[in-house]
């Protein structure tokens, strides 16, 4: 009997966020795990993810994904901010803050996300018109993937990429599978010696590294034609152009460094955004309440905003408070991770400095002590809640938080608002959707929505 049933706590690699959580039942709010040739040091509590951020300084260092860089070692590529650290790791942040997370360049990125999320309705309306049935039931995963992508490329390189049209350039689907593939060959290599795989030349690490070859050379065809417009002026000086052409313009970074950083922030932004819209579309599916309650927050909005996009997205409380709720449940990253700069005092233990220490996001998140029902999506807890201290961490916390967390969340802003302002949003009902580690956090099987003119 034992080997038919599974297990809801097993299982190994894909189901490590299932593990941690009970790690956390079992010993309590802090826990050291050996993990392959590392050791970390986990914990829980907001207050202690607090203390553990309040100290990281200047130069804040994550847990390394080894498989990335030895691509980048392998191919003799230069490193972006995701992977460099100390004081180039800085240089390069500070310079890319300005253009990719200053609240003075929002403004430029709404238009174009905008522009992206109507199309995604066009696109809808088209399909349901094709099925003949008024409604259009799929696995969204790849238009999503098709939108985020277009997405990212329009404030990146100021151009679109025709991803939400019927005909898609093949090496666009070629990139999206890519990052996809990427993602997924990194989990068996994360706590072991990449050498290893190196050596035996496995599978594995052949198909990492094909993986990362299209994203670079995609990515490169991409910024190759900013660069030749640019010089060949086709862009009048008034108009924002783009994040690329921006920093080319500015020539404040060498331009292996932009081109590292603009390639991560393409791959970036694809399986993140996608995965999270996803899941909160599954969210809403499943909470038709919360669903009706947000579309009248946002039809009340655009009555006040008068067609002013920049105004309304000042008045959805409630549809920001959701994308909060939907990363508290289903977060892209299982944890954060910083090494410790000096020694420091958690729960009752000392933790010497260079101890890698990670917030277990995904476990806080399910965990009745921080969060009341937890297992309930319920956007009007981060309006209410007594205190949020420490708590909505899907970005990553400080300087060194997420890059692409403004575009993220506006990108994510826009898509719900035409969506919901057009769509029902409907679902099988008792549909059971578990996590599925793969790098990232993804659903461990397909999630069939079906969208509906209202
Ligand atoms: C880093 C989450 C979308 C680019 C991170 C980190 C998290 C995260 C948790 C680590 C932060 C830390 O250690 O404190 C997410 C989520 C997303 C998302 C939940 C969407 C729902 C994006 C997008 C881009 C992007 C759209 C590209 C435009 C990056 C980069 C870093 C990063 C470059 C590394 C930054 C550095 O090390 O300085 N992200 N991300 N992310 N993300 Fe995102
Ligand atoms: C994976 O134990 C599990 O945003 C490890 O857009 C610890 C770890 C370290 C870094 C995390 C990673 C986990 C998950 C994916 C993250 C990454 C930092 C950035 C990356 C969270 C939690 C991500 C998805 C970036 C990826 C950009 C890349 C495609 C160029």
């Amino acid at each position: 009997m034992r080997a038919r049933q599974q297990q809801p706590v097993e299982g190994g690699f894909h189901n490590v966020h299932n593990i941690m959580a009970r790690q956390f039942q079992k010993f309590g709010p802090i826990y050291r795990e050996k993990l392959g040739i590392y050791e970390s040091v986990n914990i829980i509590n907001p207050e202690d993810a607090a203390t553990l951020f309040k100290s990281e300084g200047m130069f804040p260092e994550r847990f390394t994904v080894s498989p990335w860089v030895a691509y980048r070692d392998h191919r003799n590529k230069s490193y972006g901010v995701l992977l460099k650290n100390g004081e180039a790791w800085r240089f390069d942040r500070l310079i890319l803050n300005k253009e990719v997370l200053s609240p003075q360049v929002m403004d430029n990125f709404v238009p174009l996300l905008n522009e992206v999320g109507e199309d995604f309705v066009r696109r809808v309306r088209v399909q349901i018109e094709k099925s003949g049935r008024g409604k259009w039931t799929a696995d969204f995963t790849n238009e999503l993937f098709r939108f985020a992508l277009e997405s990212v490329c329009h404030v990146l390189y100021g151009e679109r990429l025709g991803l939400l049209q019927d005909f898609v350039d093949p090496e666009a689907q070629r990139f999206i599978d890519a990052v996809s593939m990427m993602f997924h060959t990194t989990s068996p290599m994360l706590y072991i010696p990449v050498k290893l795989f190196h050596w035996i030349n496995s599978k594995t690490w052949q198909d990492h590294v094909k993986a990362w070859d299209v994203i670079f050379m995609q990515a490169d065809k991409c910024i190759q034609n900013v660069y030749r417009d640019l010089r060949l002026q086709r862009k009048s000086a008034k108009e924002y152009t783009g994040i690329l052409s921006t920093l080319l313009m500015q020539d404040k970074l060498p331009i292996d460094d932009i081109k590292a950083s603009v390639t991560e922030m393409m791959a970036g932004g694809v399986d993140t955004t996608s995965m999270t819209l996803q899941w909160a579309m599954f969210e809403l599916a499943r909470s038709p309440g919360v669903q009706e309650q947000l579309r009248t927050e946002i039809f009340a909005a655009k009555q006040a905003a008068q067609g002013d996009m920049l105004k309304m997205l000042k008045s959805v409380k409630l549809l920001k408070a959701a994308i909060k709720e939907t990363l508290r449940l289903h977060p892209v990253a299982i944890t954060l991770q910083r090494y410790t700069m000096q020694e420091m005092v958690l729960q009752d233990y000392r933790i010497p400095a260079k101890t890698l220490v990670q917030v277990g996001i995904y476990a806080m998140g399910r965990d009745p002590k921080f969060f009341v029902k937890p297992e309930q999506f319920n956007p009007e807890r981060w309006l209410m809640m007594e205190t949020k201290y420490f708590k909505g961490l899907g970005f990553g916390f400080g300087p060194r938080q997420c890059l692409g967390r403004r575009i993220a969340e506006l990108e994510m802003q826009l898509f719900l608002i035409h969506m919901l302002e057009n769509f029902k949003i409907e679902t099988k009902r008792g549909l059971e959707i578990g996590t599925k580690f793969d790098l990232i956090l993804i659903p461990d099987k397909p999630i069939y929505l079906t969208l509906r003119p209202l």
